[in-house]
């Protein structure tokens, strides 16, 4: 910064343009600089899911039959985020044992409203009791807000963990002829239209209380002392106004008075107001329930995991499981589901059903076929998939190299069991590691 008169006025010399020329440079400079970051920043897609540590996803929850449909909509249209969650028996010991948990959408701001929303069949208000091992299948209700293209996830906010996410799917809203709107009727019989509801009293009552901030901040840093001759301020007693050389004088005294009064006013006024406005106030609830119990399915297969490889050059995870039938029919092993990711062991058509279609890939069985009553077979199963790297679903670099996975067993007649295993894993490809 440029050198600078004490107390008396600044002058403007040649030695001061110099300094205020520096300045302009430094500020174009950074303000170029910030330019150049801006345009060759590509745009974010991700949620963010892929920075979660791998045991973060695969060994705490699994995600299967997610659908998000309709893709297109318009602004006031509702789309439909289905699916089931289960918290895993693998839950890392590490975290906080789930206890409450709430499912929502994942999406970029406030673009969609969420409308209605159950769990296991119940309208689920705010969260719910879940423990390990529980299975919530969910359903939302969204309503388009904001026009664009975004990226809709089902998520488990779970107390003390955060959020885990589910599959994506882009849906693409398009702007509408009628304006958004959001009635609700309350319990008292009156409608109210949510999306602006009280929105202009809340904007004008906080900016009322945010110039008298300004106004009080104003009134010290641009005319005073105080702060701009920090060099004369220091050098006086803490308990010094100093009136005489016009740091605070009686004259200011009485204008923080009256900024105090009008903030005292403004806080009585409000009272009053929200007093003889809403005579009958109810405080914040909540209303927690536990979701009706949802069967894994009946007793099929014996399942455990005897070890994984992974590949990352070709992102291919292939692990070995041994499945004992343990009933009168044929079983066999359809889906393998790694965290948000499904892999089916079937055609296109098939994967196609399972979820998203950017979170669903091909699962390989061998030997494939049917496990017949009472045997046991030695199963490896692989998958090649891009997802592994982009969500970063598989620990390389860490010091448990766990994943959990739910193996879906069907047995023909629509009977199904899912099986969580845990598996170990090991790379088989190292790739050197420098400084980032
Ligand atoms: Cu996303």
């Amino acid at each position: 910064m440029g050198k600078r008169s004490v107390l008396g006025s600044e002058r403007v010399n040649a030695s001061s343009i110099l300094y205020l020329l520096e300045d302009m440079f430094t500020l174009f400079g950074v303000l170029f600089v910030l330019a150049v970051i801006v345009a060759n920043t590509p745009n974010a897609f991700a949620h963010g899911e892929a920075a979660d540590e791998p045991f973060l996803k695969n060994m705490t929850t699994a995600f299967f039959n997610v659908s998000v449909s309709p893709t297109e909509i318009e602004v006031g249209e509702p789309v439909k985020v289905t699916g089931s969650v289960k918290i895993l028996e693998t839950w890392p010991h590490t975290l906080e044992t789930p206890e409450i948990a709430s499912i929502m959408p994942v999406v970029p701001g406030p673009v969609f409203v969420l409308k209605e929303r159950f769990v296991n069949g119940t309208a689920a208000i705010g969260s719910f009791f879940a423990q390990k091992g529980g299975i919530y299948e969910f359903e939302m209700e969204l309503v388009g807000k904001e026009p664009g293209n975004w990226h809709v996830h089902p998520g488990i906010a779970v107390y003390g963990t955060g959020t885990l996410i589910g599959p994506g799917e882009w849906v693409t809203v398009e702007p509408s002829a009628e304006p958004f709107s959001f009635p609700l009727t309350l319990l008292s019989g009156e409608t109210i239209e949510l999306s602006t509801y009280g929105g202009a009293f809340v904007w004008w009552w906080s900016f009322a209380g945010f110039v008298l901030g300004v106004a009080w901040i104003l009134y010290w840093t641009a005319n005073k002392r105080t702060v701009t001759n920090l060099a004369v301020t220091v050098q006086l007693p803490v308990n010094d106004d100093a009136p005489d050389i016009g740091l605070i004088t009686p004259r200011d005294h009485m204008w923080m008075n009256v900024i105090v009064g009008v903030t005292l006013v403004m806080l009585v006024i409000g009272w009053t107001y929200a007093t003889s406005n809403a005579p009958v106030r109810w405080p914040q609830q909540t209303d927690w329930f536990t979701p009706e119990f949802i069967s894994s399915g009946e007793k099929m297969a014996e399942a455990q995991a005897s070890g994984a490889t992974y590949d990352e050059a070709s992102e291919t995870l292939e692990m070995k499981v041994q499945v004992t039938n343990v009933v009168e029919s044929d079983i066999e092993l359809k889906q393998l589901t790694i965290a948000m990711a499904t892999f089916v062991n079937g055609p296109e058509a098939e994967q196609a059903q399972a979820g998203p279609r950017d979170f669903v890939g091909r699962l390989e069985v061998q030997p494939d076929g049917p496990i017949t009553p009472g045997e046991t077979k030695e199963l490896t199963l692989t998958v090649s998939s891009a997802i592994f790297g982009t969500e970063r679903l598989i620990p390389t670099q860490a010091p448990q190299q766990f994943i959990g996975a739910v193996l879906r067993f069907e047995n023909g007649n629509e009977g199904h069991e899912l099986v969580t295993v845990r598996s170990n894993v090991v790379p088989t490809q190292f790739r050197s590691t420098y400084l980032p």
